[in-house]
């Protein structure tokens, strides 16, 4: 059985009453559940003063940190250099990144086991050693594994992948950040966050028929679009959300990524204590009931959402349409009544190729539940099923149970494959037949992102989310104009049916079940374990620390690449295929922007070398840079660094000798990143200077020897033609942050810390 630290939950619970009467006396006013919770998390205790909502920096102690495979490489490698003997709060390592979906779960998973050996060993050891907890490959994505056993409500939890917010579903304040926060957290030092300001989502009426918890996402992130969230907690309440299941509000807390919000919320209700008790945390349960009070928000405050948000948005859901958002964005939202006009209008393929359920956003038993009812239409009507299907569960313990309870055996019937319970398609680790050959196709899924190239690295794959049982239903009829709420299909016997709403259970009424949930739990004195890491590796490689600044201003930046339009974390450092360079960072550091579009010749991976003058990769035209001892500049358009939580997407360039990344806009996961990596990380301050940077540009970054919070920097185009552009670059530094800067990264004063 997992560890779940019991005694901390009640420790916080113990000070919560007072902690949060203590804030609201500051502020003075009623506090939404999400202030209640970050308030309650102050390292300082009580407290003293109320912050500014998007501006003011403060230092937070989360409850636990969780890691998954792909990203703890770094995180645990980083860890190490910190010196400390142990955690200093419960963390937990997942293996579910680094598995292949190609045959089958047995096939593919006893593939990965033997490919991915030396990781995982590394994982299991560093887990073993410094007190953490490690889930082995098998068990299940990090996000449904704590959903299932360490969420809990009014705690905070950071993670090393943009998803941790799905624990939100649980009244979690659960948040995605890199490696290198979460090792600070773990080495006991204090994370600090702006503190975010507000959105409340009003959700009134109740779901019916085909619309589900994930349709108040994709039309929130229709409404709100990639970056409408930045920067903000969203959190959702009325009559709506306490009327959904735990695990639909965990679907929408996971999807709030999607929209860039630091996390998402509900307050503790009624759906949460069913899922505590149904998932065998009654302990749990009987705890949090006793603070009930502190796990909402103050009276008055649903009531009066306006006074309290920074900004409320309601939705009606009974009112609300099943929507497929897609394709190549996750916010361009269309509800399915609109799908067939839309896919007209667009040229997109109608004949829907693979239907894909599960993941981490979608897997609970009541998603399996109704999409299941739904394929067991298709013998009872006579129907033939279009489209492949497969289904990719989220843990061992959903995966044991629905196979108990029949639905894996319906799947079955209609040709359903059952992956791994772990990534797969989502990441990229899809060895989907044909992919190579690039053929334009669509397909529906419900996981949460749809970026190019994301589930079968084919660019010309369109990709629609949707809800499990929405893609059910297409991938039945193979149709991406198919609406199920109005039309009908032709079975085999040539008649017209029509499918029933999609029906199931939101907990399973036997109870979940399983058999090896695959839990290792870590030595009680690690001391004597010791982690070896091979200097011939190419998985894994020691982290040399990066060199601190040369204390003048940075002049003569070539420019890498000005990346035009979406820039996100899988355009600059690609999954799929390199997850498996995860913990190696000059290996990884191949992969370095091949996805960015050049803005000078509309090419990927293809930029100028103002060296020789000659067109060549991204990785290796920056290496040459970086052998001639010259630094470079990356630039950007809005929402640079979009998406995932990795930290490689800082971090190569960092190594490989990039000097700054000056964009329109930031994500907020990717720039605290790059800080923290000392890297420099900039903004256009009027964003039309975008436009004055020509490709044979050589860069200035003045004013970095007075770098001084809320200071903005210049920047200097000097043209080839011997004219120039001065520019002003704002930057979010604040003090700490500048130190990070100068010492060449955060780690390095940690070092310094525990070598002094
Ligand atoms: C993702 O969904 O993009 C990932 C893969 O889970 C990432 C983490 C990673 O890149 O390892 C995320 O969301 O942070
Ligand atoms: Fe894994 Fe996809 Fe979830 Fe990321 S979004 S954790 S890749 S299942």
């Amino acid at each position: 059985m997992a560890l779940f630290d019991l005694d901390m939950m009640q420790g916080l619970y113990t000070k919560l009453g007072e902690r949060v009467e203590a804030a609201r006396k500051v502020v003075g006013r009623p506090l939404t559940y999400t202030e209640k919770i970050l308030y309650a998390h102050l390292t300082q205790g009580d407290a003293t003063t109320a912050y500014e909502r998007g501006k003011s920096y403060v230092d937070f102690g989360p409850d636990r940190v969780a890691m998954q495979d792909a990203t703890a490489q770094m995180a645990l490698l980083q860890f190490m250099q910190a010196g400390r003997p142990k955690v200093a709060v419960p963390s937990t390592v997942h293996c579910d990144h680094l598995i292949t979906a190609q045959v089958g779960s047995t096939e593919d998973l006893g593939k990965a086991v033997v490919e991915n050996r030396e990781v995982y060993d590394f994982l299991s050891s560093v887990s073993n050693k410094y007190g953490i907890g490690f889930w082995k490959p098998g068990a299940g994505i990090i996000h449904q594994v704590v959903l299932e056993n360490y969420a809990f409500p009014g705690g905070m939890m950071i993670g090393t992948d943009s998803h941790t917010v799905n624990a939100g579903g649980l009244g979690m304040i659960a948040i995605g950040v890199g490696g290198a926060d979460a090792c600070d957290v773990m080495a006991g030092l204090p994370w600090e966050l702006k503190f975010p300001k507000l959105i409340g989502v009003k959700l009134t009426g109740k779901l019916s028929g085909w619309t589900s918890p994930k349709d108040v996402i994709l039309k929130v992130a229709g409404i709100l679009t990639v970056k409408g969230g930045t920067g903000a907690i969203v959190e959702y309440f009325g009559e709506g959300a306490t009327s959904m299941s735990c695990t639909g509000k965990g679907t929408i807390c996971n999807m709030g990524a999607e929209i860039g919000a630091t996390t998402s919320t509900f307050a503790y209700d009624e759906s949460m204590e069913r899922y505590l008790r149904s998932t065998g945390r009654d302990a749990v349960a009987d705890i949090a009931n006793t603070v009930k009070e502190h796990l909402t928000a103050d009276a008055g405050v649903y009531d009066e959402p306006e006074k309290y948000f920074d900004q409320v948005i309601e939705i009606n859901l009974s009112e609300l349409e099943p929507h497929l958002n897609g394709p190549f964005t996750p916010d361009l939202a269309t509800p399915i009544s609109k799908m067939k006009e839309a896919a007209l209008a667009n040229g997109w393929p109608t004949k829907i190729e693979v239907g894909l359920i599960g993941s981490c956003t979608n897997s609970s038993y009541e998603d399996i539940a109704r999409s299941a009812s739904l394929a067991r239409q298709v013998a009872a009507k006579h129907l033939k099923t279009k489209a492949e299907f497969t289904i990719t569960p989220g843990s061992e313990q959903v995966r044991y149970t629905v196979e108990r309870d029949g639905f894996l055996a319906t799947f079955d019937e209609i040709g359903g494959k059952v992956f791994a319970n772990a990534c797969g398609p989502c990441i990229g680790m899809w060895a989907r037949v044909g992919a190579e050959k690039q053929e334009r196709n669509t397909i529906v899924h419900s996981f949460n992102r749809n970026f190019a190239k994301r589930a079968d690295g084919n660019p010309n794959t369109l990709a629609f989310v949707g809800s499990p049982e929405l893609v059910t239903a297409l991938a039945i009829a193979g149709d991406l104009t198919f609406n199920p709420l109005t039309d009908t299909l032709i079975n085999e016997l040539g008649e017209e049916v029509r499918l029933d709403d999609p029906s199931g259970d939101e907990l399973p009424p036997r109870g979940f079940d399983v058999e090896d949930a695959g839990y290792q739990a870590p030595a009680k004195d690690g001391s004597g374990i010791s982690v070896a890491v091979s200097p011939t590796s190419n998985r894994l490689q020691l982290l040399d620390p990066f060199a601190p600044w040369e204390g003048t201003d940075l002049k003569g930046l070539k420019i890498l690449i000005k990346a035009k339009g979406k820039c996100t974390t899988d355009h600059i450092s690609m999954a799929g295929p390199w997850l498996k360079y995860r913990g190696h960072l000059d290996n990884i550091s191949n992969n370095l922007l091949i996805g960015a579009v050049n803005f000078f010749n509309e090419k990927t991976d293809n930029v100028k070398n103002q060296l020789t003058g000659e067109y060549g990769p991204v990785p290796a035209t920056q290496r040459a840079y970086k052998a001639a001892g010259i630094g470079s500049i990356v630039v950007g358009d809005e929402n640079y660094g979009e998406g995932s939580s990795r930290e490689h997407a800082a971090m190569e360039p960092r190594h490989l000798g990039v000097r700054a990344v000056l964009v329109k806009s930031f994500a907020r996961i990717h720039e605290t990143n790059l800080k923290k990596q000392g890297m420099l990380g900039l903004t256009f301050a009027d964003k039309s200077d975008y436009d004055k940077i020509q490709e044979d540009d050589t860069v200035d970054i003045v004013g970095l020897t007075d770098f001084t919070p809320g200071k903005p920097l210049t920047l200097v185009f000097n043209h080839s033609d011997g004219t120039k552009d001065e520019v002003v670059a704002n930057h979010t530094y604040n003090e700490q942050q500048i130190e990070w800067f100068k010492a060449g990264a955060a780690l390095n004063i940690i070092r310094a810390q525990v070598a002094g």
